[in-house]
């Protein structure tokens, strides 16, 4: 089949199940809530969902641990309800984009659960069993919540590979047995209709054989023997040819400290591997060395830098970029990417969007992003639910770093501030359902919320409606250079986007401060007229206002 590469053209909504709509009351949403509230998250112009993992899970990790990869959580539904969902999307046009989590599985799943109890079995080595040395886990790697990368089996001296949770022990894609497996599941979803995948760390499949020690460091000691492993493209050319060009599915690749020396090699397209990667460049500008626990103030010059870098990198190697500020493992946007913010809410959601947005790519949504939804204001350690802070804060603990800084940290960094309930009306529990939620409200919903902004002309979310509606209709979007102009400058993001009979000028002020702006000399402003400001009713001069955002176009 001829790849179709729809996602081009296509607005993605990002949803977090468990947070979004709870349509049988027990306060965690699912399946048939999404099904609700199709018609709310196509009025956004959004051509697909990417469904966060759904699938049968103990939810040590909200679903990261898949015990079942063949049948849907109890708590969001079952396999009609998503049946239902499919085809209510349909009927909307709407494409469905499911998460492949491949590099683990939970420790529940029945191949776990052979190759612990029956050490002879084939299942053995669908995973990483290693006895230890002397008393010490089998090498020094650590793990991405921080703790060390092996479990220890009780009573034995032995142990397994586990860069996440406990319960998500690592899976080994040298066997073939496993990869056999793991086409069957992603056909499996396919032969139901699925679009598309979004693929879980897929850059760690492949470990160094023999698992070496790793270079000491911070954060993730041993990752040089598993990030971009040695053989992570021949199994994605195999599952690519097998599985997924023969059904035109799309696939974007989750990639853990991507570099754009890398990243063509997965992406481009004559490489027949991924179609798209979601890079963390552009989200480690307030952190040292892509580790968000140590955090540094954000730099808009340094930001400028990397979106530069990446729009030239995939137009270079013919390879496509995701648009993305928010998602279930980041904090919220509003207030992160420039100090005061918070004060200028509704200005900054919106000045924030244009300025990412009007880049060559795919945008990605989160669901409230489109709200300006903002961090939890959670104080105490018990509001928090997922396992990497609770994990972070024990791991400090031991290390005597004071309470309040972890507090202050977590306040920041959460992946809970994301997965707070989507704030749906000024009700009781913000309109997500109608008894307690398995995780607090944030108390702001009675500010910020759908209905509110439905009847708001001045909203975030008719911003955003406004905004995409713009932008398709807008090819040099897809198919322009990208420009950065004014490089240097703190506070002003400035690019142009430019084809044969078509140039925009995007501009952003990052401040709270007005600002003067000029065109660059090559650009002439005369000849340019304001299509978009994030003001409703802006002055068209040389002046941007607080967090202001316009788009300008070349008369034609
Ligand atoms: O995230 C992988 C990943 O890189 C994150 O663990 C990241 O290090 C962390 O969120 C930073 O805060 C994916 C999923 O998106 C995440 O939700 C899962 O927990 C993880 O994989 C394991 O499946
Ligand atoms: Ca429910």
């Amino acid at each position: 089949m001829k790849r179709t590469r729809w996602y081009k053209d296509a607005l993605i909504y990002q949803i977090y199940p468990r947070s979004f709509y709870d349509s049988n009351h027990d306060g965690i949403g699912d399946l048939r809530g999404i099904i609700t509230k199709l018609d709310y998250i196509k009025s956004l112009g959004a051509d697909a969902i990417w469904l966060c993992p759904v699938y049968d899970s103990p939810n040590d990790d909200n679903g990261y641990d898949i015990r079942n990869y063949r049948d849907i959580a109890a708590d969001f539904g079952n396999l009609d309800d998503w049946k239902s969902l499919k085809k209510e999307m349909e009927q909307r046009e709407m494409r469905l984009i499911m998460d492949f989590v491949g590099n683990h599985t939970s420790d529940e799943h029945p191949w776990f659960q052979e190759a612990l109890h029956h050490p002879e079995s084939l299942y053995r080595d669908y995973y990483f069993f290693r006895l230890g040395k002397n008393a010490s886990p089998p090498n020094n790697w650590t793990g991405f919540f921080g703790e060390g990368a092996w479990q220890k089996i009780e009573d034995r001296n032995e142990y397994y590979l586990r860069l996440f949770t406990r319960k998500q022990p690592d899976v080994n894609w040298d066997n073939p047995l496993v990869r056999q497996e793991f086409k069957d599941i992603l056909k499996f979803w396919i032969d139901l209709g699925v679009d598309g995948f979004r693929c879980d760390v897929i850059t760690i499949i492949s470990k160094e054989n023999g698992l070496p020690d790793g270079k000491k460091r911070l954060g993730l000691t041993g990752r040089e023997h598993y990030i971009n492993g040695p053989h992570v493209h021949d199994y994605l050319r195999e599952l690519y040819q097998d599985v997924l060009e023969p059904s035109d599915i799309m696939t974007v690749g989750e990639s853990v400290m991507m570099t754009v020396d890398e990243a063509p090699q997965y992406v481009s397209e004559n490489r027949r591997e991924l179609d798209m990667l979601f890079t963390f460049e552009h989200m480690d500008v307030d952190n040292f060395g892509g580790i968000k626990w140590l955090m540094r103030p954000f730099s808009l010059v340094r930001f400028k830098k990397v979106m530069e870098k990446w729009q030239k990198c995939m137009m270079e190697h013919q390879g496509w970029n995701s648009l993305y500020w928010e998602n279930h493992d980041q904090p919220r946007s509003v207030g992160r990417f420039h100090t005061s913010s918070i004060s200028f809410r509704i200005e900054s959601a919106k000045m924030l969007a244009v300025a990412m947005y009007f880049h060559q790519g795919t945008p990605y949504i989160y669901q409230g992003q489109e709200l300006g939804m903002t961090n939890a204001p959670f104080n105490t350690l018990d509001q928090y639910r997922d396992t990497e802070t609770l994990s972070i804060y024990r791991l400090s603990r031991r290390l005597h770093i004071p309470k309040w800084y972890i507090m202050w940290a977590i306040r920041r960094k959460s992946r809970d501030h994301a997965r707070t309930p989507m704030q749906w009306s000024n009700d009781q529990y913000a309109g997500f359902s109608t008894v307690e939620p398995w995780i607090q409200v944030n108390p702001n919903f009675h500010e910020i919320n759908v209905e509110a902004q439905e009847h708001d002309s001045n909203s975030v979310l008719q911003f955003y409606r406004k905004m995409f509606r713009l932008r398709k209709s807008l090819a040099v979007v897809k198919h322009g250079d990208y420009r950065l102009h004014f490089r240097n400058h703190r506070k002003i993001y400035m690019y142009s986007r430019n084809c044969e009979n078509d140039s925009l000028v995007i501009v952003a002020n990052f401040s709270s401060s007005i600002l003067r702006f000029s065109f660059p000399k090559e650009l002439d402003y005369s000849k340019y007229q304001l299509i978009l400001s994030t003001y409703s009713t802006p002055r068209d001069s040389l002046e941007l206002a607080p967090f202001e955002a316009r788009v300008y176009q070349k008369m034609k």
